[in-house]
């Protein structure tokens, strides 16, 4: 969900902490849909909340892939720079909030199941199960975020479940094996909409790559939860994907040496 909050102006020239920016009056915006919730931190001033800031807090992960986060004036200060708005916004953590995306893939074939090439660079044509955020509309990798105490790669296997298959049940043994020979290709910040000065996603995205296309290549695809569509997307350096989804999907491509 795109923040209905105006955030303050940040040029690109004055993003970074390290530069003076004297005249930054940030927002502060909290969504009401965070207050008692499971998911959620308390507000930051609750008497009872007791963060252990860059460690594993119990069981929520508040240790960010980018190195250790500074606490200023009591929060967490997102590491990539200022946003416009301070406080969580819509995200449920104070600093990281940890979320997984599984990269599904095939390569493009024609109906006799002869790979598919780009005519100009003679490269073969990769396919990913995107989907369409109910939120924003836009198209994007099928991810969720991890619940507290949760393996990612149990994450992604579950979010992948979730809104492409839209199933809980358990899967045969076929895809099981191949949802557990995933092939990490990024972990780290994610340019999310979301994203303030105090709270950020960051994600661990996984590649299951089908060679033949016979694991997952004619599966059912049927969207669910937070995702309104899915379908098999062509990958190449048009396309448009939600947040940063577009950089860590060209990660793959290039794993793949696939047309971009
Ligand atoms: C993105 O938001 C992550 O990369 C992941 O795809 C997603 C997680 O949030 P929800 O889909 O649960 O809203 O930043
Ligand atoms: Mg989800
Ligand atoms: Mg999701």
């Amino acid at each position: 969900m795109r923040s209905p909050i105006k955030r303050f102006p940040v040029p690109d020239e004055f993003v970074s902490w390290s530069v003076e920016y004297p005249n930054y009056k940030p927002i502060f915006y909290e969504s009401d849909v965070l207050s008692g919730k499971s998911w959620a931190d308390p507000k930051i001033e609750d008497e009872f909340f007791f963060p252990k800031w860059n460690e594993l807090d119990g069981k929520v992960n508040r240790v960010s892939h980018s190195g250790e986060y500074k606490i200023v004036e009591n929060r967490p200060q997102n590491p990539c720079g200022r946003t416009g708005i301070v406080g969580r916004g819509l995200l449920g953590r104070w600093g990281p909030n940890h979320a997984a995306d599984p990269i599904v893939t095939r390569w493009k074939r024609d109906t006799s199941g002869k790979k598919l090439t780009d005519e100009k660079t003679g490269l073969n044509i990769l396919q990913m199960v995107a989907i369409q955020r109910i939120d924003s509309k836009e198209w994007a990798i099928p991810g969720g975020m991890v619940d507290p105490g949760e393996k990612v790669s149990e994450t992604v296997k579950r979010e992948f479940m979730e809104e492409a298959l839209s199933t809980t049940v358990d899967l045969s043994e076929r895809l099981t094996q191949f949802f557990n020979s995933g092939i990490e290709v990024y972990s780290g910040y994610v340019d999310d909409p979301r994203n303030t000065d105090n709270a950020w996603m960051e994600t661990v995205a996984f590649n299951f790559h089908d060679e033949t296309g016979a694991v997952v290549g004619d599966i059912n695809l049927c969207a669910g939860d937070d995702a309104g569509k899915v379908k098999w997307m062509d990958l190449n350096s048009s396309v448009h994907l939600y947040a940063s989804h577009k950089n860590i999907v060209e990660i793959v491509v290039n794993r793949l040496k696939a047309f971009w």
